[in-house]
C-alpha cells in the first residue's frame, strides 16, 4: 500500500479544533504574562499580519505570514510581537501541518473568544510565503495621526467608516508598552476581557494630554487609562462618532459587527479553496 505520508494528510475541522483547544490551554497555563494573558498580544499579531493588505495591488494580508522575516519583523509597528510568535512555536511544533499564516489568525480567533468575545467564523487556506513577499514599512496605522490617516490606511485595506470604528474597539484589550510602541498604559480597567468599554469611556471620561517625556497621548483623570491620538479621532470626527455612540450603548451590536469585520480582516487577500467557514467552541477553564 501507499502507507502514511504527511503529504496525504488532509486535516478536518476536528484537527483544527484540536489546535484551537491547545492554544486555549496554553493561554491558561501562561497567566503570569503582562496583565495576566497572552490573549491581547495574540490578537495584535493576527491583526498586524492581516492589516498590511492593499486592495489595489492585492499584496500583503495574512496569507504568507511574512512577519517571520526581517525586515517585516523589525517594522516599528511590529515591536513586541515576537512574544506572540514565540508563544505559538510549541503549537506549531506539535501540529507541523498547519501553516504559520493559518495558525496566527486561528490564534487571534481563539484568544478573542477565550477572553469573552463573540464567536468569529474562520477557515483554513493560507499558505506561508517567502521573504520576497514581505510588505514595505508604513502599511499599519501610525498612532500619532488622526481621522484622515485612519481613512487612508483602512481604506487601503477596503474598510469603511463603520468598519474602522468597529475594529477599533479591540483596544478594550491589552496595553501600550514603553519598550514597544513608546506609549504607556492600558485603555480600560479590564484589559483581558472583551467588552464595549473602550467606546463607553471614550465618550464618558474626560481625556487630557499626559504630561510626560514620551509620545503625545491622552490620560483619564485617574491617570490609570490612556487613549492614543488615533483613538480620540474616533470622537473628534462626526461620522466616526455616530458609531462610537452606537457601540457604547449596545454591546451586542458591537459584538456582531466586530465578528463580521475581524473575520473579513483575517481573510483579506487569501485565495481560499474552501467555501465553508467554521466556528469553534469556547474552551471552559
Ligand atoms: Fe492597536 N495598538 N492600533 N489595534 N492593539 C496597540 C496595541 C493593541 C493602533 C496602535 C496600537 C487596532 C488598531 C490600532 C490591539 C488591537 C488592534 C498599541 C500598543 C498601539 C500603539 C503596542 C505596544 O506598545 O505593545 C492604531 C494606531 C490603530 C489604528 O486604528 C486594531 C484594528 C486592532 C484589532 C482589531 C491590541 C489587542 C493591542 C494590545 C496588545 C498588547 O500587547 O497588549
Amino acid at each position: 500500500g501507499a502507507g502514511f505520508s504527511p503529504k496525504e494528510f488532509i486535516p478536518t475541522k476536528e484537527d483544527y479544533a484540536k489546535i484551537y483547544e491547545e492554544i486555549a490551554k496554553r493561554l491558561e497555563e501562561n497567566e503570569d504574562y503582562d496583565d495576566g494573558s497572552y490573549g491581547p498580544v495574540l490578537v495584535r499579531l493576527a491583526w498586524h499580519a492581516s492589516g498590511t493588505y492593499d486592495v489595489e495591488t492585492k499584496t500583503g494580508g495574512s496569507n504568507g505570514a511574512t512577519m517571520r522575516f526581517q525586515p517585516e519583523s523589525d517594522h516599528g509597528a511590529n515591536a513586541g510581537l515576537k512574544a506572540a510568535r514565540d508563544f505559538l512555536e510549541p503549537i506549531k511544533a506539535k501540529f507541523p501541518w498547519i501553516t504559520y499564516s493559518d495558525l496566527w489568525t486561528l490564534a487571534g480567533v481563539c484568544a478573542f473568544q477565550q477572553m469573552g468575545g463573540p464567536v468569529i467564523p474562520w477557515r483554513p487556506g493560507r499558505a506561508d510565503g517567502d521573504i520576497s513577499a514581505c510588505t514595505p514599512d508604513g502599511r499599519l496605522p501610525d498612532a500619532s495621526k488622526e481621522q484622515k490617516h485612519l481613512r487612508a490606511i483602512f481604506g487601503r485595506m477596503g474598510f469603511n467608516d463603520q468598519e474602522i470604528v468597529a475594529l477599533s474597539g479591540a483596544h478594550a484589550l491589552g496595553r501600550c508598552h514603553t519598550d514597544r510602541s513608546g506609549y504607556d498604559g492600558p485603555w480600560t480597567h479590564s484589559p483581558t476581557m472583551v467588552t464595549n468599554n473602550f467606546y463607553e469611556i471614550l465618550l464618558d471620561e474626560k481625556w487630557n494630554w499626559k504630561k510626560w517625556g514620551g509620545p503625545a497621548q491622552y490620560e483619564d483623570k485617574s491617570k490609570s487609562r490612556m487613549m492614543l491620538p488615533t483613538d480620540m479621532a474616533l470622537v473628534k470626527d462626526r461620522e466616526f462618532k455616530k458609531y462610537v455612540e452606537k457601540y457604547a450603548k449596545d454591546q451586542e451590536a458591537w459584538f456582531k459587527d466586530f465578528s463580521d469585520v475581524i473575520a473579513k480582516l483575517f481573510e483579506l487577500g487569501v485565495p481560499f479553496k474552501q467555501e465553508e467557514k467554521w466556528t469553534f467552541k469556547v474552551v471552559d477553564a
